[in-house]
């Protein structure tokens, strides 16, 4: 019987090895013993950060990092259906998530938005490569409690702060918390655009997402 800490070696290098079959058998093996959140945590999004690092480095090219990606994809599919349906007595909040216009970097963000909504929050995915503006349309129309904003790309942050000028603009600010999140994010960025909160990861996201609106 493989120990926690060698299903969270085999998930992260099946992700490295760009194999879906690799990364289905990794999750299939790991979910007799773990929790979905954690095998997405520690295990697959480990191995998706060491695919970045070796595309950054010039070991990786990028059909790699697509294959790795999908293969991420097909294991966190698997999951989700693991993971609890939000039920409906027992919404927590409306939540509006995308990824910033110009990025079209969206797995983390799916990850949050699933968990979120496996917590009971009621959220609406507006996808990937989102205008500033459909954002604040889509908050109108449910009459969201939150917007969740991703960027993944240095280049795209900005598209955090352009979100939050427009929801005050737009008059929405008090009545619509902000939580922003990607990798090139961090609390100091949340700070400093005036967003409510920030959240390394997906848990950290449900978790403030009910400090924010419970
Ligand atoms: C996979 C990937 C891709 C895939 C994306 C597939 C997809 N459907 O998403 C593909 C191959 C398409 C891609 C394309 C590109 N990519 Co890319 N990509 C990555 C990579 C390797 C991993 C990202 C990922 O999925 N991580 C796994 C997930 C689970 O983690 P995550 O996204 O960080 O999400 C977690 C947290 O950040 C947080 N979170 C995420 N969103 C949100 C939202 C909220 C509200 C909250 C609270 C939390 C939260 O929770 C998530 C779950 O724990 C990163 C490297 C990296 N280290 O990030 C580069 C990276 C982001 N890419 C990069 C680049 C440059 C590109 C390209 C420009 C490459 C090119 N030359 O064409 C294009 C971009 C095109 C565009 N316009 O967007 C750079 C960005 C550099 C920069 N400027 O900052 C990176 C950093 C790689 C590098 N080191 O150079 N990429």
């Amino acid at each position: 019987m493989a120990t926690k800490e060698e299903l969270i070696q085999d998930l992260s290098d099946a992700v490295i090895s760009c194999k879906k079959d690799a990364v289905l058998a990794a999750v299939n093996k790991a979910k007799e013993v773990m929790e979905p959140a954690e095998i997405i945590d520690k295990g697959l999004s480990a191995g998706m950060n060491q695919v970045g690092i070796l595309f950054e480095r010039g070991k990786l090219f990028l059909p790699h990092v697509m294959m790795a990606a999908d293969a991420m994809t097909a294991g966190v599919k698997v999951l989700e259906a693991e993971l609890p349906a939000g039920t409906e007595s027992k919404k927590l909040g409306i939540i509006v998530n995308g990824t910033v216009e110009g990025d079209v970097h969206d797995i983390g963000k799916s990850i949050v938005s699933t968990m979120l909504q496996s917590s009971g929050f009621e959220v609406y995915d507006i996808g990937r490569d989102v205008p500033v503006r459909n954002f604040i349309e889509k908050a109108k129309e449910v009459d969201a409690n939150m917007v969740g904003i991703s960027a993944l790309m240095t280049t795209t942050l900005q598209g955090q702060r352009d979100v939050i000028e427009l929801l005050k603009e737009e008059g929405l600010r008090d009545k619509v918390k902000v939580m922003v999140g990607g990798a090139p994010a961090t609390q100091s960025w949340a700070d400093k655009i005036g967003a409510d909160c920030y959240a390394e990861n997906a848990s950290e996201a449900v978790a403030k997402a009910k400090e924010m609106l419970l």
